[in-house]
């Protein structure tokens, strides 16, 4: 078989996927007219045009104005199906999906029309396509704790519809130690931790994450190789990262995928997982992250390939007894 084959075929979960960041260009527009909308758009292809980004807040400002569009549960219900049925398509048996909900309710829409749309989703997707999904709560780094706290506040009647917590948004001036005690109470509340660090921001970050915040996972996590102390951590510890090389090349993290370095944190140890981020913005889903990774990097063959798909199950918060099923 060959090895392109091999990453396609291969049962995998996705770990690291923003939900507004699926939303094509196609259901933007589908929606903004549903809603009565306007956009500063007139076609397709031109907001397409707009997907040319120099830093991670180039992005932000378009993946926001995007998510605009979506009013109705059935609007968010309708996002997180498409995903889902792709997801179907690329081998993906399992997802731990992001949300955004302040992205929402700053703009008036009740965090209940939220998470209803895409629960619905979620239940869904595990009957009709045999996808399992949960729901990962990421609070905006860029707006301050109390908001995250009155978000965690809203979200609390709907606890058993999302399993953990996780801080998105830009990093640079929005260290992980101002959600400290946020991410405590969360942890009281036996919600699981994950948080980006180490995508635009310091390695310094990454250790903050775990040390303050207890972040079980690091997504993106990539400048960790800038610390070596904490590459021997992070594989000692056996902390996943969710990398996601399709995003960092878009967001000019590396100048190409050439340059990508999940080789590195590979042979170093490091359960590192390949994921989509936002797959609707930086040209694939989890399939075309996989296969022009593998294109790119010649270090990278079957071996890696099974390797990384058994860290995408190991990575998750399933069941150990789930696991031990899937791996
Ligand atoms: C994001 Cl790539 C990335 N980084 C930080 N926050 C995000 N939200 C959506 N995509
Ligand atoms: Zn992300």
């Amino acid at each position: 078989e060959s090895l392109p084959d091999i990453l396609c075929r291969m049962p995998k979960a996705e770990l690291h996927i923003h939900i507004e960041g699926s939303l094509e260009p196609e259901l933007i527009f589908a929606l903004a007219t549903r809603n009565n909308i306007p956009l500063p758009y007139a076609t397709v292809d031109d907001l397409r045009v707009a997907y040319a980004f120099t830093d991670l807040q180039s992005f932000l400002d378009i993946y926001y104005a995007g998510a605009g569009v979506l009013q109705t549960e059935d609007d968010f219900f309708a996002m997180a199906w498409a995903y889902l049925k792709r997801a179907k398509a690329e081998n993906i048996r399992h997802a731990e999906i992001f949300f955004d909900p302040q992205t929402h309710t700053e703009r008036g829409i009740p965090f209940a029309t939220v998470i209803n749309g895409l629960d619905r989703a979620v239940r869904r997707g595990r009957e009709e396509l045999g996808v399992s999904a949960s729901l990962i709560l990421c609070f905006l780094r860029h707006l301050s704790e109390e908001a995250a706290f009155a978000t965690l506040e809203e979200a609390l009647p709907f606890r058993d519809r999302f399993i953990g917590v996780g801080l998105d948004s830009n990093e640079r001036g929005n260290p992980p130690e101002k959600f400290a005690r946020v991410f405590a109470r969360c942890r009281e509340l036996g919600l699981r931790l994950v948080a980006h660090a180490g995508e635009e921001g310091p390695a310094g970050y990454i250790s903050q994450a775990l040390d303050l915040l207890k972040a079980e996972r690091i997504d993106h996590g990539v400048r960790c190789l800038e610390n070596p102390l904490l590459v021997a951590r992070l594989a000692e510890q056996r902390i996943p990262l969710t990398v996601c090389p399709l995003s960092n090349v878009k967001l000019c993290v590396f100048p190409d995928l050439a340059a990508h370095t999940i080789g590195r944190l590979l042979a170093a140890g490091i359960a590192a997982t390949i994921n989509s981020d936002d797959p609707a913005y930086f040209g694939g889903y989890l399939n075309e992250n996989y296969l022009a990774t593998f294109a790119a990097l010649p270090e990278l063959g079957a071996h890696e390939a099974y390797r990384l798909a058994r860290n995408s199950f190991q990575a998750s918060f399933v069941d150990e007894s789930v696991k031990a099923g899937w791996i």
